[in-house]
């Protein structure tokens, strides 16, 4: 291994990457995963349930403790409420640091109570718009008690038919449902308002897009930021630009990350599409790099959302964590001066050719080294499977915590 990064090393150096430099960013960088994506999870025709599925929030988290002890970038883990409520936060907060982790984002559920049939914040009703704001307060509060500060908002509101709702009345309901989050708020949270545009309303979502995210984002003020889930998006769409455009604004918060081939498939982040995740990284990179986006960039939450129907969980997650590394070791070696040089002469095909050819190179030898440097073993995977751990969680037997 370390022969082969010599070698490797020794070409990036002729290229005039800052190789020290490039590691100690992988270094730093982190990914959150979520207590949903080690539970029980399916499509709607079906849950398969695996043996060893965490029964409690408690398990989850020590399943996220394996992911972040292997990969070493994967310190917090988002929870979503009620399937993670439990009736003690403090122990949550206290269990979570034993373990050499934190609780990052608080996600309110607002799509699986009977009441929500009609919508949440949107709802025509007042009372159910007022139960699912104190929803969202209790997370509020929920985030104090693990000491969080991100609070992660979807809404599955929307409608099924035309004429089935009003969409400015819904509009305004939800701004104002908004501004009571934001008001209850502390200073230093921030709420990221994810947006998608379709499912499970069919005719119209209430924040069907980035466009809306923002606008929401902007009313609010300084404690609102746009949440970029990948799978969200209709086809073809071209998330890289949105993001760039969203860190100019100083308005991109965080990302789930998964990925998809038709719909929103929350499949194993870059298994599908690795030069999509490689060209958003290439744009937050860059804006790293740009004074004017830097501070956004570098507060850019990044969490996984996706679902494990069929895999097993652990190494799925570990899998989309090393996909999500390889993406981003690989936009760092993007030779940016080259770039704007080729762009602005009119080179397109050395402009693309300096983008493309970040993409082929192979970090692995990179990433080998960089975790021998931070104790790790070179290849997570496989000390993972290793472990024995896999088979030891099979004690926990069939039927643990799921969606409901
Ligand atoms: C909705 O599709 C979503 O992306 C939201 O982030 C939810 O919180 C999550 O999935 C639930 O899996
Ligand atoms: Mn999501
Ligand atoms: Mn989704």
């Amino acid at each position: 291994m370390s022969k082969g990064y010599e070698v490797w090393e020794e070409r990036q150096m002729e290229k005039g990457i800052d190789v020290e430099r490039v590691k100690e960013k992988i270094k730093s960088f982190k990914v959150e995963t979520p207590s949903w994506g080690y539970g029980d999870s399916g499509t709607r025709f079906k849950v398969f349930k695996q043996a060893g599925v965490p029964r409690s929030l408690f398990e989850k988290l020590e399943d996220a403790a394996q992911v972040h002890k292997y990969t070493g970038i994967c310190p917090s883990v988002a929870i979503h409420i009620p399937w993670d409520k439990v009736d003690d936060y403090g122990e949550v907060k206290e269990f979570t640091e034993s373990l050499g982790l934190k609780i990052g984002a608080v996600n309110p559920n607002l799509f699986q109570d009977d009441d929500y049939k009609f919508g949440s914040v949107c709802n025509a009703n007042p009372e159910i718009r007022k139960k699912a704001v104190n929803h969202m307060l209790e997370c509020v509060e929920i985030a104090r008690a693990v000491d969080s500060k991100i609070l992660s908002l979807w809404f599955a509101d929307g409608t099924n038919y035309p004429g089935q709702g009003d969409f400015r009345d819904r509009k305004h309901w939800m701004q104002e449902s908004l501004a009571e989050l934001d008001a209850a708020m502390d200073d230093d949270m921030r709420m990221l308002i994810e947006y998608k545009f379709y499912e499970p309303g069919f005719y119209h979502t209430d924040i069907a897009d980035w466009g809306m995210a923002y606008t929401f984002a902007t009313k609010i003020g300084k404690k609102a930021q746009v949440l970029v889930d990948l799978g969200h998006h209709p086809q073809g769409t071209n998330v890289e630009h949105i993001v760039a455009f969203l860190l100019d604004e100083g308005k991109l918060g965080g990302f789930h990350f998964n990925n998809r081939k038709y719909g929103d498939d929350d499949l194993i982040v870059g298994s599908i599409n690795p030069y999509e995740l490689f060209l958003i990284f290439n744009e937050l990179v860059a804006g790293a790099c740009d004074p004017w986006t830097k501070e956004t960039a570098e507060n850019v939450a990044y969490m996984i959302d996706q679902s494990h129907n069929i895999e097993p969980k652990v190494p799925a997650m570990i899998r989309s964590v090393l996909n999500v590394q390889t993406a981003y070791a690989k936009a760092l070696l993007v030779d940016r001066e080259l770039l704007k040089e080729r762009q602005l002469n009119g080179d397109v095909l050395g402009a693309e050719a300096v983008v493309r050819e970040a993409f082929e190179i192979d970090v692995r030898p990179l990433l080998g080294k960089v975790r021998e440097e931070m104790g790790l073993a070179p290849d997570p995977m496989k000390a993972y499977l290793e472990s024995g751990y896999e088979q030891k969680k099979l004690e926990r037997g069939i039927g643990g915590k799921g969606w409901e």
